[in-house]
């Protein structure tokens, strides 16, 4: 595609915007793509005259939807848990493997072993299989460094990709994740001496976006959890948070407090959890690859979610212990199929909710002057982005209206 304002046409699309049609779905439709952004989206015939003169493309009946979103990933890390992996399925314990130095710990050391370019260079690999999927946007996280330098080197990881992919990358500090073994037994004075000044230096740097934390049993309390959602705030950073994952420590209660982006996993949130995020237009991340992994029975409450509007998103948590999971089309159907989500809140989940998940407006929708972020599929109806397991329909994507 060129850099000059064209039409596409011949398509239906599925806008994402929630009056209307499912999907904001508008059949035998045309958008006008310039300068990058979309110049207007609608139905082929109602196309204003002013672009009549505008270079076309037919995608011959093709489904359009705004460029994916993968709002929750830990794809920068050093080395892999393969091994653990098959301990387990050999037998192995937690413990077991925890005595082996397996779990985040093992991570941790390969990420702080590793080089930048090691780093970078196998995140593009998981990166590369996202964009092939149609995802434009992704969130990229730290936390497995652990100490500042190797925090920071994460972020600076993450940031570095949007230099050699076209893709869009939002950071997340996620210095809370786990209390490295130098600080065994001393998370208080790791999340003050170490987390937060990392903290403090990673905005200083222009690295961090949101600030995220692991709100639970083995990882951080409401109180340390504070500690550092405090320091965001006074730095003018939003939040987000990792909640009732394996138990209820009333995480997303205080994530709606700070007025978070999100509440992510949620499989024990409860009903004062639901209505506090509610009233804090806090998203609820569901994420589909570490339930399956853990083998997680707990649901999350999808339907009370729903009573109270509560924004849903879908995304992989792509990272090597958890989940493991680089396809965020199979999250999508098992967002479906394990936690029953529609097809249709299961693509709201990785566009319009997930964009709102990061903070974004101008992305996530079809819409005049969003981004010309566009996935373009070979598929007859949006739900089968959903449907199929294994399976990618992606015809072309658009990255700010470039193929
Ligand atoms: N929740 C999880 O499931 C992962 N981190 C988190 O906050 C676990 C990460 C890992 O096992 O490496
Ligand atoms: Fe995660």
């Amino acid at each position: 595609m060129t850099h000059a304002p064209y039409v596409l046409r011949d398509l239906h699309a599925a806008t994402m915007d929630d009056a209307g049609a499912p999907y904001g779905l508008i059949e035998d439709a045309a958008i006008a793509v310039a300068e990058g952004k979309v110049a207007w989206v609608g139905a082929r015939d109602a196309l204003p005259q002013s672009y009549a003169q505008w270079a076309v493309r037919s995608l011959d009946g093709r489904v359009v939807t705004p460029g994916l979103i993968d709002c929750h990933t830990h794809i920068v890390h050093g080395g892999d848990r393969a091994a653990e992996f098959e301990m387990r399925l050999n037998g192995a314990s937690y413990t077991e493997i925890a005595r082996a130095g397996g779990g985040i710990v093992a991570t941790v050391a390969a990420t702080r072993a590793a080089s930048d370019d090691t780093l970078l260079r196998a995140a593009l690999r998981r990166v590369d299989a996202l964009i092939a999927e149609g995802v434009t946007t992704i969130e990229v996280k730290s936390g497995y460094g652990l100490d500042q330098d190797t925090e920071l080197r994460m972020l600076r990881v993450a940031r570095r990709i949007a230099g050699v992919r076209p893709v869009r990358v939002r950071t997340s500090f996620l210095g809370a994740h786990a209390t490295p073994p130098d600080y065994a037994g001393r998370d208080d004075a790791y999340i003050d001496t170490v987390c937060i000044p990392a903290l403090r230096a990673g905005h200083a740097a222009g690295l961090i976006d949101a600030v995220d934390g692991f709100c639970e049993s083995i990882a951080f309390d409401p109180d340390q959890i504070a500690r550092v959602f405090d320091v965001a705030g006074s730095l003018g950073l939003r939040v987000k948070l990792h909640a009732e994952q394996l138990s209820n420590l009333g995480g997303a209660t205080l994530a709606a407090r700070y007025g978070a982006l999100s509440a992510d996993h949620v499989e024990y949130l409860d009903a004062a959890g639901v209505a506090a995020l509610a009233a804090a237009g806090t998203v609820a991340v569901l994420l589909p690859g570490a339930f399956y992994t853990l083998r997680e029975t707990q649901m999350p409450p999808v339907a009370a979610l729903r009573r109270h509007a509560v924004p849903i998103a879908l995304a992989t948590d792509i990272n090597p212990g958890s989940s493991p999971l680089n396809s965020l089309l199979l999250a999508m159907n098992m967002g479906c199929t394990l936690f029953r989500l529609t097809p249709e809140e299961a693509l709201r989940g990785v566009t319009v909710n997930a964009a709102r998940a990061l903070g974004l407006d101008a992305v996530g929708r079809i819409a005049p002057g969003h981004h010309a972020d566009l996935a373009i599929w070979d598929i007859s109806r949006p739900a089968e982005l959903s449907y199929r397991i294994g399976f990618n329909p992606l015809h072309a994507r658009l990255f700010g209206g470039v193929a």
